[in-house]
């Protein structure tokens, strides 16, 4: 049994059957899990999760965690993962960039499995436990787990942006998903603006007493009062293990002047690091480039543009569709201002290892972070984090969690093709004292504000909000 337990989608670890049969757990690289290893590790920790194959039933142990796998089965995978989360939650949650689906069975296997992964948690954790649930795919936990083990400190937090109460009122389960996240003692957000969005939503749609004073970061905690307990809302900006990427990159320095060489050493490199995703905005900054070529502000011959895709949710239609434009763009782009022996444009679809991104990082001299919409965005933070070099330029959307705390990069709205191209051209050719000033505040933003105080912060103010509403039982 455990006394603290994470729950998520995800497993944090990466099977691999070797040739020989035997069956390996790898730690997967991923920022959740460096968040919360140094809590595991000092509890008797556990995490439940889906394995990422269906049917798997294995609970291996890892690095001193105990992994708790929910079995999926693949019609759960295509109606739970694939329709409820990410055909009808993540757009709805991203401003309805593409059109989310109502689908009432899709919903059904939501609960069922938002079930099953109440009754893991429930049979993983010791009396009094903290449990930590996390994210979109599982919203009804809180509730669920709370019907199950009253005795429970339960945390819940959002990685994406919570929409205002216009997008989620489409919803045709809002009064259950609301619900559903009141189980839990602390709730938290990105954003000052997304716990606000909540307040509001509770307030109007189920009728509760919420506050209305502006919710802080990290502090200043909103409180909706449901029955005889309160419920904390709060703002807390996911960040990374900065001081371990700084120093991981510092080493990186070889290979990224390697890189520069194997790119035919260009004037400018630009870098483009994203999971495929239509709210990535990978087709904002193509677009930009291309404009910029053919007016002639940026000059093909001596500009490459690097952009990194990993494969995401490759079984929903957007997805396949946004994969298509994205693709075209390239060949367009590398057709149109391109020579045989120097495309501009060098795209990957795959994951890079961990070392060779931070030498891209080290070898880019703009960084373009163009999403359309973004819960907070880890790629900012982890560039800025590498440049302790304080080389480089950071062009960011507005459109960012990052954008509200890294506001000395060139902020760019998405959706104006103008000044996208214009922030490129300066982030690109701005005096080099000019730019050293901006990304050494940047550098020091995400070194100051790292993750461990964020998971620090959100488990503090969880135990607050649990020990005021056990002292009222
Ligand atoms: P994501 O949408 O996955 O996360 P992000 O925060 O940028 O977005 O994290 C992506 C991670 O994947 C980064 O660590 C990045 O380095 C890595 N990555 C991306 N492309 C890669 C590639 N080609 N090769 C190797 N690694 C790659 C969700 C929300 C975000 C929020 C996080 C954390 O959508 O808004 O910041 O959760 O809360």
């Amino acid at each position: 049994m455990a006394d603290f337990v994470v729950v998520a989608n995800r497993l944090p670890v990466d099977k691999r059957i070797e040739p020989d049969g035997t069956v390996t757990y790898k730690r997967a690289p991923g920022g959740l899990v460096t968040a919360l290893t140094p809590t595991l590790a000092t509890h008797s920790g556990a995490w439940v999760g889906w394995s990422g194959a269906p049917n798997s039933t294995d609970d291996p142990r890892v690095d001193g965690i105990d992994l708790t796998s929910v079995p999926l089965t693949e019609a759960e995978i295509a109606d739970y993962y694939e329709g409820f989360a990410n055909s009808t939650l993540w757009p709805l949650y991203h401003d309805l960039l593409v059109e989310p689906v109502f689908d009432h069975d899709w919903w059904s296997t939501y609960v069922e499995v938002n079930r099953k992964f109440a009754q893991a948690a429930a049979d993983a954790a010791d009396r009094g436990a903290t449990v930590w649930i996390h994210d979109y795919q599982l919203q009804l936990v809180p509730q669920m787990l709370r019907d199950l083990r009253p005795d429970l400190r339960i945390g819940f937090f959002l990685h994406i942006p919570f929409p205002p109460y216009e997008l989620f009122t489409r919803l045709p389960w809002r009064e259950e998903l609301l619900r559903g996240l009141l189980g839990a003692d602390l709730i938290g957000f990105h954003l000052p603006g997304g716990a606000e969005n909540f307040l509001t939503l509770v307030r109007r749609v189920l009728k509760l007493d919420a506050s209305r004073d502006p919710v802080g970061v990290r502090d200043g905690l909103g409180a909706i009062r449901d029955g005889g307990r309160t419920v904390r809302v709060g703002s807390f900006p996911i960040s990374i293990d900065a001081a371990n990427v700084a120093e991981q990159a510092a080493a990186t320095t070889d290979r990224a002047a390697q890189i520069r060489a194997e790119l035919g050493n260009p004037s400018t490199i630009l870098l483009g690091v994203d999971r495929l995703d239509y709210t990535k905005g990978i087709d904002v900054r193509l677009d930009a480039l291309d404009a910029l070529f053919a007016a002639g502000r940026l000059d093909p011959a001596d500009t490459v543009f690097v952009q990194l895709a990993s494969p995401s949710r490759e079984n929903v239609d957007s997805y396949i569709a946004v994969r298509g434009r994205i693709e075209r763009a390239v060949a367009h782009i590398n057709g149109t201002h391109g020579t045989v022996a120097s495309p501009p444009i060098r795209y990957l679809l795959r994951p890079v290892a961990r070392d060779e991104l931070l030498a891209y990082f080290r070898a880019a001299d703009v960084m373009l972070v163009t999403p359309l919409r973004d819960g907070m965005n880890l790629v900012a933070k982890e560039y800025a984090a590498a440049r302790s070099d304080l080389g480089g330029a950071l062009v960011l959307s507005e459109f960012t969690g990052a954008a509200a705390e890294m506001d000395r990069a060139y902020l760019v709205n998405p959706y104006d093709p103008r000044d996208v191209q214009d922030m490129i051209v300066a982030a690109a050719t701005d005096p080099a004292d000019r730019r050293r000033e901006r990304m050494a505040a940047l550098h020091r933003q995400v070194v100051d504000f790292d993750v461990d105080l964020w998971s620090r912060s959100f488990l503090q103010c969880l135990a607050g909000a649990a020990a005021e509403n056990e002292s009222t039982r």
